[in-house]
């Protein structure tokens, strides 16, 4: 092949900041010139993932599909950035595993923003709604979310903005891909 891609893999809790970072980190992509292509959670939910739920069960389904498609971006030369909460250490293991295997690289970026925070913030009133009980299975208030033992980059999104761990993020991206 002629060019390699690679995988940047943001993880966390809802409203961790993930969604906003991987914009950024997509923007900054591609203005470099290099292609990159998001793929989220929450959107591929509305169309590959729509069969799916929010058992333990569904979302290890929901990640695997969310890894092998983001191996397919990889292997063509694009940049994938899957922004998903993907909770289980193991089907973390399981996408890296699958790009690791073609030779592709993966990076784990752990969006390490506390759950107070994340509350606080609430931009869609889903923990509102899930400590009401109207959310069974909600992330962080009473469905397991096991942090990265070992991932590539750990932000604390509470510290920087997300344009400026886009740029260096990007520029680290770029240099792996050129090495
Ligand atoms: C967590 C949920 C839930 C439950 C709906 N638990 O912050 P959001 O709203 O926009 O993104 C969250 C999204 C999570 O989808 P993922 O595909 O990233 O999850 S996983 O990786 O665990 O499969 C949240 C919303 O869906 N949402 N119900 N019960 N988040």
């Amino acid at each position: 092949r002629i060019s390699t891609g690679m995988t940047v893999w943001i993880t966390g809790l809802s409203g961790a900041g993930k969604s906003t970072l991987a914009c950024e980190l997509e923007r900054a992509l591609i203005e470099a010139g290099q292609p990159a292509y998001r793929l989220d959670g929450d959107n591929m939910r509305h169309g590959l993932n729509a069969d799916l739920g929010f058992t333990m069960t569904d979302r290890s389904e929901n990640i695997r599909r969310l890894a092998e498609v983001s191996r397919l971006f990889a292997d063509s030369g694009t940049v994938a950035i899957v922004a998903a909460i993907s909770p289980l250490r193991a089907d973390r293991e399981l996408a890296r595993a699958t790009h690791e295997e073609d030779g592709l690289p993966f990076w784990e970026i752990y969006m390490d923003t506390a759950l107070a925070v994340c509350e606080q913030r609430d931009p869609k009133g889903l923990y509102r709604r899930a400590r009401a009980g109207d959310i069974p299975n909600f992330t962080g208030i009473d469905h397991a979310y096991e942090p990265p033992l070992a991932p590539e980059a750990t932000f604390a999104n509470d510290a920087r903005e997300p344009a400026t761990i886009a740029a260096e993020l990007s520029a680290a991206v770029l240099a792996r891909l050129s090495s």
